[in-house]
């Protein structure tokens, strides 16, 4: 029987997404991001499920995209595929919060992964690093992009140009994860943080993510006025009118999610 390279479960509102390939550290090859981005799809279709865990094994969330499937591959085959393009940036698609936890190595597209989630909960043990200059490639999965942005071009230029892993401690102090917590503490403390989540209003976090993401993207003035219409759309929630009601009762929030 073929291996499923993504294991996929529900917990309460959060959807779990495995990575497992574990002989090759989770190398990405096509049908991992495949698989990837259909469950990444109907998490987010799943009107049950307020946000979404990644993650791998205790040894790698990813060790990189698969090098042996990629050894061989010419320029056109990989315009023609549209390699990347077609099922690696699926995830940009979703609009739930998206969590990666992270232990062991999280190299080239592994750590391009984990940074186009909206948070990282990194182990004790998690190792970040681009290390394709070494392959005589480039992170072309947004690394190049996503990283100055996230912890400034110097520390960016840095890793790609000479390969450098930084450890946990290293990348919480640059700001490219959220949280560092004990290995055994990985997935209950990253579940408990999804579980947090998912139990606010799913139309407040929708909003939420994309005036964050819409800060990388445009000037001050139209990110603030992204965020100024994103707030009047409140006003026309629900759970908006519920949460700010159940604050003045002293009670707690009884969100419908609408
Ligand atoms: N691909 C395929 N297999 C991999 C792999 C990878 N990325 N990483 C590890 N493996 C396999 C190893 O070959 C080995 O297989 P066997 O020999 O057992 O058959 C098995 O996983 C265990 O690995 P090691 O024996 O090496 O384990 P160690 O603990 O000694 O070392 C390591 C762990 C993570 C330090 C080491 O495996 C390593 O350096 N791996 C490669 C990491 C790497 O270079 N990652 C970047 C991959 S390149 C593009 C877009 C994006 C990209 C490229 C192009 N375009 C749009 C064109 C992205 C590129 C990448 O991500």
């Amino acid at each position: 029987m073929t291996e499923q390279p993504v294991l996929v479960e529900t917990r309460g509102r959060v959807g779990v997404i495995t990575l497992h390939r574990p002989k090759q550290l989770n190398a990405l090859n096509d049908a991992l991001m495949d698989q990837l981005g259909a469950a990444l799809l109907a998490l987010d279709a799943d009107t049950g499920i307020g946000a979404i865990v990644i993650t791998g094994s205790a040894k790698a969330f990813a060790a990189g995209a698969d090098i042996e499937a990629m050894a061989d591959w010419s320029f056109m085959d990989v315009c023609q595929s549209g390699f990347i393009t077609r099922n690696w940036e699926t995830i940009r698609q979703v609009r739930k919060p998206v969590l990666a936890a992270v232990a062991g190595y999280a190299m080239g597209g592994g750590c391009e992964l984990a940074l186009a989630c909206d948070i990282i909960v990194a182990a004790a043990s998690a190792k970040f690093a681009l290390p394709e200059i070494k392959l005589a490639m480039l992170p072309g999965a947004g690394g190049t992009q996503r990283l100055p942005r996230a912890i400034g071009k110097a520390k960016a230029m840095d890793m790609c140009l000479s390969a450098r892993m930084l450890d946990a401690q290293e990348a919480d102090r640059y700001g490219l994860v959220s949280r560092v917590v004990p290995d055994t503490e990985l997935l209950s403390q990253t579940l408990a943080l999804a579980d947090q989540i998912a139990a606010f209003s799913l139309p407040a976090l929708w909003a939420i993510k994309a005036a964050v993401n819409r800060a990388w993207e445009s000037p001050l003035s139209e990110g603030i006025l992204f965020e100024r219409h994103a707030l009047y759309e409140r006003f026309a929630s629900a759970d908006a009118h519920e949460g700010m009601h159940a604050f003045l009762a002293k009670r707690p929030p009884d969100f419908q999610h609408r």
